[in-house]
């Protein structure tokens, strides 16, 4: 038993210099802190993130959340046992008694889910990802297969009708830092040979890291990313994955993509057609978030061949995610502990997802802090891919470092 002594929560800034929730909680064995994250191309079904709206920070301050941190759910979990995440989890949802954790808020009741279990870890005297393993049921620790988003589009970097993120993996690495090393060499061609095409201005970076060049076609942009791997001597190494996030481009039941215009079944072939072409391995999101008819069609038709992972359509929702195995919708779970907003919530996703042979794969948001919980995550529930953005700015870095670490100390 380790008891709650007390547990407080500020305001602090996200990676886009929005305000964002931090949770400090207490036991005899020290403090533990954890802060969340925020999506800019997030799911209609994510769950609510309070903010106060005002003058104040284009009234994206969380003062409404940091005070129901300290006013109503501190007073109820001071007392309890640290280790009882479940427990304290379940009855944060209660005491917010909303579908969406609209009353409270789910930045407020993440930000304390991820400091308790930190804190549990602290009083276990166990690294946190060794204590989520333990939470979770897995004893096999193993280091995951990294996508790095090396050319930011879309909402991240300021463009519409457009792919958001295209992403490399190395697959063919012995090992997570030897895949990593292979990932960051490739970006290092890559902003050499943007810089050379188009300009010191097309090496800016958008809000993941990677690259935001005047390009607003997909095809412009695998082709300058195959070019890149195939310089640094990884064409055969690396494959490529895209997040559409085309809940953003579509309207009146149509996809409008740069000037172009698709039907689901059109873009259903135009993906396959990219497919042929490229060496992509995983599509996410490639339909919106409500078109079911086209995931299922799209899962039939390339299922077999690609990883079709489920965001805006599942928002780490056991829901969301039951209905989308029983229409066999897709075969891969994203997961982003603040879209459903607990741990233990995060954990029956993945646990389902698991069950249904899908692969998880554990993903930051657009807008994220230092703080590297998800790194620890990943590996803590084995989960056998990372999306943790581009390899630079430190937000993303400290994951992918954080990565190296569990690395070592595994070997
Ligand atoms: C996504 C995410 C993270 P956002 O769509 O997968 O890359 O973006 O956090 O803006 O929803
Ligand atoms: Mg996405």
């Amino acid at each position: 038993m380790a008891e709650i002594k007390s547990v407080k929560a500020m305001q602090i800034l996200d990676s886009r210099a929005n305000p964002t929730v931090k949770c400090f909680v207490e036991t005899e064995d020290g403090i533990s802190s954890a802060s969340v994250p925020s999506g800019a191309s997030t799911g209609t079904f994510e769950a609510l993130e309070l903010r106060d709206g005002g003058k104040e920070y284009g009234g994206k301050s969380v003062m409404k959340a940091v005070s129901n941190i300290e006013k109503i759910i501190a007073p109820k979990i001071k007392g309890m046992d640290v280790f009882g995440l479940e427990e304290i989890d379940r009855l944060m949802i209660g005491l917010d008694g909303t579908e969406s954790k609209s009353k409270l808020g789910a930045n407020a009741i993440l930000a304390v889910s991820l400091a308790v279990a930190r804190a549990g870890a602290k009083s276990e005297g166990l690294e946190l990802f060794e204590y989520l393993g333990k939470k979770f049921g897995n004893k096999k620790f193993c280091l995951p297969l990294p996508m790095l988003n090396i050319m930011n589009g879309g909402k991240h970097a300021g463009f519409e009708h457009d792919i958001q993120e295209h992403m490399i993996s190395p697959v063919k690495a012995k090992s997570f830092g030897e895949g990593l090393r292979m990932s960051v060499e490739t970006y290092m061609v890559l902003k050499a040979k943007l810089k050379k095409k188009f300009g010191s201005t097309a090496i800016a970076l958008g809000d993941e890291g990677g690259f935001a060049p005047p390009i607003e076609s997909t095809e412009e942009r695998l082709e300058l990313m195959l070019e890149s791997a195939e310089e640094a001597g990884y064409g055969k190494e690396i494959k490529f994955a895209l997040d559409c996030a085309a809940s953003e481009f579509f309207e009146n039941g149509k996809y409008r993509l740069g000037k172009k215009e698709f039907s689901s079944g059109e873009l259903i072939d135009y993906y396959a057609d990219l497919c042929g072409r490229f060496p992509i391995y995983s599509i996410e999101d490639g339909f919106a978030e409500e078109d079911w008819p086209a995931w299922q069609e799209f899962t039939k038709k390339s299922g077999s061949k690609i990883q079709i992972v489920g965001d805006d359509l599942l928002v780490t929702n056991p829901k969301r995610i039951s209905k989308a195995v029983g229409l066999k919708a897709c075969n891969a779970l994203l997961l982003k502990v603040n879209q459903i907003g607990s741990l233990t919530e995060s954990f029956e996703a993945a646990r389902l997802a698991f069950r249904s042979k899908w692969n998880v794969v554990i993903s930051h948001r657009s807008g994220e802090t230092c703080d590297s919980f998800i790194a620890d995550l990943v590996v803590g529930i084995g989960a056998a891919q990372c999306k943790f953005g581009a390899p630079a700015r430190s937000e993303r870095a400290e994951k992918y470092n954080r990565l190296l670490e569990i690395e070592k100390a595994l070997k």
